[in-house]
């Protein structure tokens, strides 16, 4: 780590103000060109500790640019691990306000629940014999950076854009799924705009859970019995205004969807 405990906290105030007020900062390296991935992971945990501090819920984890769709229309190369609060969760179906929110885009992701703990050196077996099930989800991220431009330490610090998540459909067990030919499709107001199968993900969903357990051994944690895990988008984020409306859709798991007002 190149920041000292000070300026991760200052770090962190910045962001928290942005996320509150809607309002777009320049990226953090601006000011500290000498910021470190692991110092971008130290405020995202600053962060996190505060949320739960405030009685805000830790729901589960987050994978992204974990596709190359992803990681070509970011310009970044390196899968990213953030946290997902219970409050930022949207029922399916349900509306998301735009005025609480920058510049959101909507991505198609598979989600996981855990049924049991995972953690250290797991493989893609593991993780599949650990889940409850495998459902569809839209993620909508929402950089707190100007423009949606950013390099991997201010993300991270951001906690990698997660702003709602909204999962639904029909829940499976992965048994008998193989969820690289999970065929995905998402919609914004009726029209295709993202196609991808599961493995558009790391080569299977699964890897970008395994990916998360690793990052977390790495803090000295463990991924609890039932986390919710988005492995990440399968296609390129998509724009949304007030008044859209997006589905995503993945073969055997059916549909989830959100409203933009
Ligand atoms: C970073 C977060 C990416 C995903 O699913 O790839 C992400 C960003 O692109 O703003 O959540
Ligand atoms: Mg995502």
């Amino acid at each position: 780590m190149a920041l000292s405990a000070s300026v991760i906290s200052e770090l962190a105030d910045i962001i928290d103000g942005a996320q509150r007020n809607a309002a777009d900062i320049v990226k953090l390296t601006d000011a500290h060109p000498d910021m470190e991935v692991a110092d971008g992971y130290a405020v995202q945990a600053e962060l996190c500790r505060r949320w739960q501090a405030d009685g805000r819920r830790l729901t589960g984890y987050k994978g992204g640019l974990t596709s190359r769709a992803k990681m070509v229309q970011m310009g970044l190369e390196t899968p990213v691990f953030g946290v997902l609060m219970g409050d930022t969760s949207v029922p399916d179906g349900d509306v998301v306000d735009m005025t609480q929110l920058i510049h959101p885009k909507v991505e198609a992701e598979i989600a996981f629940v855990t049924a049991s703990e995972l953690s250290g050196d797991v493989t893609i077996d593991d993780v599949l014999a650990a889940t409850e099930f495998v459902l569809p989800a839209i993620e909508v991220i929402d950089s707190r950076f100007k423009d949606f431009k950013f390099d991997i330490q201010s993300v991270i610090a951001d906690n990698t854009s997660a702003a709602r998540y909204v999962v639904g459909g029909s829940p499976r067990r992965p048994d008998g799924l193989d969820l690289r030919l999970l065929g995905v499709v998402m919609e914004r107001n009726g029209e295709v705009v993202g196609t991808a199968a599961g493995a558009a993900v790391m080569g299977h969903p699964a890897a970008s859970v395994v990916e998360l357990v690793r990052w977390l051994a790495d803090a000295g944690q463990a991924l609890p019995a039932g986390s919710l895990v988005m492995t990440g988008g399968v296609t390129e984020a998509v724009a949304v205004h007030a008044g859209d409306h997006v589905t995503a859709r993945v073969q055997h798991l059916g549909t989830v969807g959100v409203r933009f007002s």
